[in-house]
């Protein structure tokens, strides 16, 4: 089902008249309202007037993380205050939060676009959705509520924590739909089982799980001991939050970006070069509505791939590949560039290890030594320490082989590693301390 079929199907050539026109829109804005854009813009001697076609996007100049830092906390915002009315942060793991503002108009935009989100991932006006995002300056939370109220279904607003009752909630009130981070579905999975509920029991048909990389075999997992189909939901704080773009289920292949709001280009994240549909490299939106914070070329840091290939769920919009990771969170470990989803690719398709890992780098002189940290089941941990190691020799060797890196293998005990209720901490860097 698709919750606006006008604009979710339109034809290429509408949908590319209403980019320009937005765009257009969103050009004067910035530069006759924000000194950082308008001084970016002159540098470069440029004019809003120049921008004609939509291919002249690539002409505008770039917006970095550092620019939302150094214009903290509210530099970038094109209203005044009084026009305000949310304001969100990410936290990020180092520095100063990135702060974004909401109009009235905003939260508008963004309630749709969530309720389309929601409606691409199955849900409909008569479902239940248990909503285990965090709520709070994450976007997470509140962008989910409101896009599950705008489609008239019913939102449990749980939020993220205390496992337990969420699982009594779930036995209690029957939601259909899960929202939360695929690490914190994993954990609730694991919980009902140590509580001896059977998720088999609930009613769950869908859940959409994003805000951190994850990968197709980690999908897998969770189908199966959730018993619900999986989708893939990406965002960012900067763009909008949640709701940027979301897999449809009748494909669950590649995420429909909501091309009417931002717009995506693909770059090498060294040249800054376009690349065409197709080619991995860094996502950079530009976002065409909003009001408070537009962003004009903004670097993601997430590595992705655009498909313009028309999905058999009708939307016309172009799909996103899985995101890999962040090129900030890439290892270059002895010069091999290594993201985390890759190594849990290898390991997950190994049976009796569990979704739970850890890698860590340390450095010694100056080598750069990389530890993978794996739990097994209970059935394998008791195996004999000679099986156990057979298994990290194995592990070892297809990490060599898939990715070209040597890494240490080390399997721990069922349920060592430390869950998380939001975003998993999956690398520990030991070599910045
Ligand atoms: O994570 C927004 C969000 C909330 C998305 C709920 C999906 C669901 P931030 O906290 O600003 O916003 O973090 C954004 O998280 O640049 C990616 O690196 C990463 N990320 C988000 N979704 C995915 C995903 C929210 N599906 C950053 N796959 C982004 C991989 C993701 N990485």
């Amino acid at each position: 089902m698709i919750y606006n079929e006008e604009y979710e199907t339109m034809p290429r050539e509408a949908l590319e008249a209403i980019q320009l026109r937005r765009l257009q829109t969103t050009v004067t804005r910035v530069y006759s309202t924000v000194p950082f854009y308008r001084n970016r813009f002159d540098e470069m001697g440029l004019k809003p007037q120049d921008v004609n076609s939509l291919a002249d996007i690539h002409k505008l100049p770039f917006t970095y993380k550092n620019d939302l830092r150094d214009n903290y906390p509210f530099g970038m915002f094109t209203v005044p205050m009084d026009s305000v009315v949310r304001i969100h942060a990410s936290s990020g793991t180092t520095g100063q939060p990135t702060v974004v503002g909401y109009t009235a108009r905003d939260i508008q935009t963004w309630s749709e676009l969530m309720a389309r989100t929601l409606m691409a991932g199955g849900a409909t006006k008569g479902d239940m959705i248990h909503n285990a995002y965090g709520y709070g300056l994450f976007t997470g939370g509140l962008g989910f509520h409101y896009g599950a109220e705008k489609l008239g279904a019913s939102v449990i607003p749980i939020s993220g924590g205390n496992t337990k009752r969420q699982v009594l909630i779930m036995k209690d009130f029957g939601p259909t739909i899960l929202t939360c981070t695929p690490s914190y579905a994993l954990l609730i999975a694991e919980v009902a089982e140590e509580m001896g509920v059977d998720f088999r029991e609930f009613n769950f048909k869908a859940g959409i799980f994003g805000a951190e990389p994850w990968s197709e075999q980690m999908r897998g997992d969770i189908e199966l001991k959730l018993n619900l189909k999986a989708m893939d939901i990406y965002g960012l704080s900067e763009i909008i939050g949640p709701g940027v773009s979301v897999e449809c289920i009748e494909a669950q292949n590649g995420l429909h970006i909501f091309e009417d709001h931002f717009i995506p280009e693909i770059i090498d994240p060294e040249t800054e070069e376009v690349l065409p549909y197709g080619t991995p490299g860094e996502l950079v939106f530009t976002t065409i509505t909003k009001e408070a914070f537009p962003v004009i070329r903004y670097r993601t840091r997430d590595i992705s791939v655009l498909h313009p290939e028309p999905c058999r769920c009708g939307r016309t919009m172009v799909r996103m590949g899985r995101v890999r990771g962040r090129s900030d969170d890439m290892l270059i470990v002895r010069g091999v560039n290594v993201f985390p989803s890759q190594i849990e690719s290898v390991i997950m398709d190994t049976d009796g290890i569990e979704p739970h890992y850890q890698l860590m780098v340390e450095r010694e002189g100056r080598m750069d030594n990389l530890t993978v940290m794996v739990e097994v089941n209970e059935r394998i941990f008791s195996d004999e320490v000679k099986e156990l190691q057979n298994m990290e020799r194995r592990l070892e060797q297809n990490i060599k082989e898939l990715l070209g890196v040597s890494a240490k293998v080390k399997l721990v005990e069922p349920k060592s590693i430390q869950r998380s209720e939001g975003k998993a901490v999956r690398v520990i860097d030991k070599r910045k301390i």
